[in-house]
C-alpha cells in the first residue's frame, strides 16, 4: 500500500498520487491564462475565500502539471481534500504534525506563542537552525494574531475560540523547520514542516468539541499537552503570593483532559489493546509562580544546557523531578495514566512568560523571560529522528 501523507493544514490522509495542483493564473506560453475565482472548497473547508487560480488532477507524485486549460505549468500543488497549497517539498521532506492540548487557561496560546518566537530567534541560533512560515497565511496570522499581542503590545490573549464556534475548524499553524545538520557529503539542510494547532481548552470539555479535536489528534505525530499547575488544587495553594490564578469557573481539573485525550486514542486503536504509541510531552506551565519553592538544586532552577544537540540527561533530571512535584501536587493519578496508557511520555516544565502578567493581563514589567520553553519541542523532534541526541553516560535508559 502507497504510504500516506498527511495534510498539514486539514490532518486528512491521502497518498502522492492523489496530491492535485493549482494553476497559477499566469500568461502561459500560449498566451492563455486561467481567470482566478473562488475555490468553494478551500471556502468551506479552511474559511479562505480570496480568488486562486482553477485546480486540476495530475499526477501528484510529481513536482509541476501542465494546466489542461492554459497549457501553463505550475508548481502549486494542494491538498486533495482541503485545496490548501502544499509547502514546498511536500512528501518529499520529513513532515510531522504537534497538536497541543490542555485545558482552558492552562496557557496553550501563550505557551505557543512563545515557543515559536523563541525557536525563530534564540533557541534557533544556538541550534543552527531556521523556523519560517510555510505560507503566506501562516506568517501574516502568526504575526499579527499572535507575535505582535504578545511581544510586541505586551497583552494576554483572549480565550481562543472553540472549534465548534469556528464553523468546525481548527486552523494550524504550518511551519518548516531547517536544520543544518554535517554528513556525509558535508553540510547539508534537513527540513522538517511543522504544523501546530492550539485547541480552546472548551473543546476537551465538550462531545461536539472532542468530535472535531478527534482528527487532529489521531493524525498528530507528536502532543503537547499542557497542564497548569495553578489549576490543581494540591499545587494552588503553594503559588507565589499575588500570582494570578485562573478562574475555575467551567475549568477542567488537568487530569480530566488527560483522561478524555487517553479515551479518545484508545478508543481509535483497533485489534489487541496495547498502549499509546504517540510521543506525548507532558509540560506544566507557569513554573514562575513555583520556584520559590523548589531548592536551590532543582534542575526546574538550572539553566538549560545549550548546544545543537538534544540533552537526553538534563531532560531525564527534569522529568523525574516533576514526578517528585506530581505528589506534592496531588498530581499521582496523573502519573499512574500516563504510564499506564502511553509508551512514550515524557514530562517538562516551563514559564513562557517568566513572570505573573499583571493585574491588567498585561505583560510584567520585567518583559518576556521564557524559560525551558523549547525543550517539549526538541524532545519531540528527537524522538522524530530530526534532532540529534547527546546522551552523556552509558546505559542511563532512552531518550
Ligand atoms: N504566571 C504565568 N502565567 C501565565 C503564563 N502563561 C500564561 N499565563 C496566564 O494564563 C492565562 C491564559 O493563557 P492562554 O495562553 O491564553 O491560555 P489558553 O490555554 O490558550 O486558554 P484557552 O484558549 O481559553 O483554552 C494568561 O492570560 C496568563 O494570565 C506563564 O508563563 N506564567
Ligand atoms: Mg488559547
Ligand atoms: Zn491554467
Ligand atoms: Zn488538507
Amino acid at each position: 500500500m502507497a504510504r500516506r501523507l498527511t495534510c498539514p493544514y486539514c490532518y486528512e490522509t491521502f497518498t502522492a498520487r492523489e496530491i492535485g495542483f493549482r494553476c497559477n493564473s499566469r500568461m502561459s506560453p500560449t498566451q492563455k491564462r486561467c481567470p482566478r475565482k473562488r475555490d468553494r472548497i478551500l471556502a468551506e473547508r479552511m474559511g479562505q475565500r480570496a480568488e486562486v487560480g482553477p485546480d486540476f488532477a495530475g499526477d501528484g507524485r510529481k513536482p509541476t502539471a501542465v494546466c489542461p486549460d492554459c497549457d501553463g505549468e505550475t508548481t502549486y500543488r494542494i491538498c486533495p481534500v482541503c485545496h490548501s497549497t502544499l509547502p514546498v517539498q511536500f512528501g518529499m521532506v520529513e513532515n510531522r504534525m504537534i497538536a497541543m492540548v490542555g485545558a482552558k487557561a492552562s496557557g496553550k496560546t501563550v505557551y505557543m506563542t512563545v515557543l515559536l518566537h523563541e525557536v525563530m530567534h534564540q533557541v534557533g541560533a544556538a541550534f543552527g537552525a531556521a523556523l519560517m512560515g510555510a505560507d503566506d497565511a501562516t506568517m501574516l496570522r502568526f504575526s499579527s494574531d499572535y507575535q505582535d499581542q504578545l511581544f510586541r503590545d505586551g497583552q494576554m490573549f483572549l480565550g481562543t475560540r472553540t472549534a465548534v464556534a469556528n464553523d468546525n475548524r481548527v486552523e494550524p499553524l504550518v511551519f518548516r523547520f531547517g536544520l543544518r545538520r554535517r554528513g556525509l557529503f558535508g553540510e547539508r539542510p534537513q527540513h522538517t514542516v511543522l504544523s501546530f494547532f492550539d485547541t480552546a481548552g472548551e473543546d476537551f470539555s465538550s462531545r461536539d468539541g472532542m468530535e472535531i479535536n478527534t482528527r487532529y489528534l489521531a493524525n498528530a505525530d507528536g502532543i503537547i499537552l499542557l497542564l497548569d499547575p495553578l489549576q490543581m488544587p494540591g499545587a494552588r495553594k503553594a503559588a507565589r503570593p499575588g500570582t494570578a490564578l485562573p478562574g475555575s469557573e467551567g475549568v477542567d481539573a488537568p487530569g480530566n483532559v488527560l483522561s478524555r485525550v487517553t479515551n479518545m486514542l484508545l478508543g481509535l486503536q483497533k485489534g489487541t489493546p496495547r498502549k499509546v504509541d504517540t510521543p506525548i510531552a507532558v509540560v506544566f506551565s507557569k513554573l514562575d509562580a513555583f520556584w520559590h519553592q523548589l531548592e536551590a538544586g532543582s534542575p526546574l532552577r538550572a539553566q538549560p544546557p545549550t548546544g545543537n544537540q538534544f540533552d537526553v540527561e538534563d531532560s531525564l533530571s527534569v522529568h523525574e523531578e516533576v514526578r517528585q512535584l506530581l505528589k506534592d501536587w496531588d498530581g499521582v493519578p496523573i502519573d499512574q495514566a500516563l504510564e499506564n496508557n502511553y509508551a512514550r511520555y515524557r514530562y517538562f516544565g516551563v514559564s513562557a512568560l517568566g513572570n505573573s502578567p499583571t493585574p491588567e493581563a498585561r505583560v510584567a514589567p520585567t518583559g518576556i523571560q521564557p524559560y525551558r520553553v523549547a525543550d517539549p519541542l526538541l524532545w519531540l523532534l528527537s524522538e522524530f529522528g530530526s534532532v540529534p541526541r547527546k546522551v552523556r553516560r552509558k546505559g542511563k535508559g532512552r531518550g
